[in-house]
């Protein structure tokens, strides 16, 4: 038996051996990383015995909250029947089997079928080739390009990051062709002064026309968005952007893909973000809350119009050795199971919403908050020094980060993008624990308005 290390010695051998994603490793090594050891329900313990309120379910995923031992039975029960098998070559078997029927009883009416992955990214890159392959088959293989948004994330494959409009991200894998970004619908940060909201919303819709025109639509397969743009730091759209840009996918020779790796499974109060908001996603990309993060598993959702055309095509040459790896269609059984059984998305649009977002859009009154979103149980506080003028703070992501440090200590976890502080709690949080959030969050603006005025850069 191995007996169990010391945080030092964890945390050494983790600089030694251990790359970690988005990270400055060398920075990491030398400041050590928090070794998270158990967790329960929406908390988190550390090897120092740090309880912490996990305000992002781990990574925007954990929906039912930790600790749930019946998805852990189902998965250890499947991994003693049948650990593996594939679905390539005329094979399949029952957990796939009923996962695919469950996702076409939970999605949208417009979708039967689901393409199987391990992950958001393999899904996105996944959609490119269906997207592509739908106009080969209509004899249209010029209409290639998809279009995206700025600052949206989409994954982090090297095709799933192209769609990806993420500045740092291109600067170190340039994107591959045919893909165009266009203004992301994020009024704090980017409307002219004076511009109204629904004037913002509408002109930043109307770009995806004028780059259909610019480009022509015999070239424009299609278009992806997330319903809120999660990892760029939670941007809820204008109320009147999401019609907006219905209407122009409803006009136009071009598929629309709603990317719910963040917003499906009840994060913004409907089982799904298109539902939310009102569009008709021709695909719908999934992972993150489908298993709430027990088991590796992506999905693709496509709609029976297009699945028609494909079945036209033949072979479909494309597919990852995990689609539908038993286990993870075991986990996400089990875990929609307690996501039908407890109520959860009408817990979140009737109750820990609502409850939450009164609270949480409260903390706009503080001096650091510019605006206090938030849809369903997903929500930012963008920090500023002045409100009125909707100023940015000088080397944008400084005072985001400082700000999380504090909360980290306050024993709440947030995630700063840039200088907005972000947080996706499970669905399953209580009453009780909301208060507590709200308490964490906002000693955590006064402590980092505080340390500001010490540096002089709040009045
Ligand atoms: N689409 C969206 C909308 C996502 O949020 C992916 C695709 C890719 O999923 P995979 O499973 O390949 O990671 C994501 C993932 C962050 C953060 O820092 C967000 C994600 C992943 C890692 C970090 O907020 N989202």
């Amino acid at each position: 038996m191995t007996l169990p290390r010391s945080t030092a010695e964890l945390r050494a051998l983790d600089a030694a051996h251990h790359l970690h994603p988005f990270s400055d490793n060398r920075a990491l090594g030398a400041e050590g990383t928090r070794v998270i050891v158990k967790a329960e329900g929406v908390w988190l313990t550390d090897s120092e015995g740090n309880r912490i309120l996990d305000g992002m379910s781990g990574l925007w995923c954990v929906n039912v909250g930790y600790g749930r031992d019946e998805i852990v039975d189902a998965v250890a029960a499947q991994m003693r029947e049948l650990p593996y098998y594939n679905t390539f070559f005329k094979t399949t078997h029952q957990p796939a089997i009923d996962l695919a029927a469950k996702l076409a009883e939970l999605t949208p009416p417009q979708f039967s079928r689901v393409f199987f992955t391990g992950s958001g990214s393999e899904s996105n890159d996944t959609v490119i080739k269906l997207v592509r392959r739908y106009f080969q088959i209509k004899e249209k293989p010029e209409k290639r390009i998809i279009i995206s948004r700025r600052n949206a994330y989409h994954g982090s494959t090297v095709a799933a990051g192209s769609l990806g409009g993420m500045a740092p991200m291109h600067e170190q894998s340039a994107p591959i062709p045919d893909v165009v970004h266009i203004a992301q619908p994020y009024w704090w940060g980017e409307a002219r002064q004076g511009e109204t909201p629904e004037e913002f919303g509408l002109r930043t819709a109307r770009a995806l026309e004028a780059t259909i025109d610019a480009l022509g639509e015999d070239r424009i397969a299609a278009f992806i968005a997330e319903p809120v743009q999660g990892a760029g730091g939670v941007i809820v759209p204008p109320a009147t952007y999401w019609p907006e840009i219905a209407r122009i996918c409803r006009e136009r020779d071009i598929l629309f893909i709603s990317d719910e790796v963040i917003c499906g499974f009840g994060r913004t109060g409907q089982w799904f973000g298109c539902q939310t908001f009102g569009t008709q996603p021709d695909m719908l990309v999934m992972a993150k809350g489908i298993t709430s993060g027990y088991m590796p598993l992506g999905g693709v959702m496509v709609a029976d119009r297009v699945v028609e055309v494909l079945l036209e095509g033949g072979d479909f040459n494309h597919g990852y050795t995990y689609s539908g790896h038993p286990a993870a269609c075991a986990a996400a059984l089990a875990n929609l199971d307690i996501m039908v059984r407890e109520q959860l998305v009408e817990r979140v649009a009737n109750d820990a919403g609502p409850y939450l977002a009164a609270r949480w859009r409260a903390l706009a009154e503080h001096p650091l908050v510019g605006e206090a979103p938030m849809v369903g149980l997903v929500g930012a506080l963008e920090l500023t020094p002045d409100k009125l003028g909707r100023t940015k703070f000088p080397d944008v992501g400084k005072v985001g980060t400082l700000a999380r440090d504090y909360s980290f200590r306050n024993g709440l976890v947030m995630r700063a993008v840039r200088d907005r502080l972000i947080i996706a709690p499970p669905l399953v949080i209580s009453h009780g624990e909301m208060d507590e959030l709200i308490a964490r969050a906002r000693k955590t603006l006064d402590e980092t308005y505080a340390e500001l005025k010490r540096w002089g850069w709040v009045r």
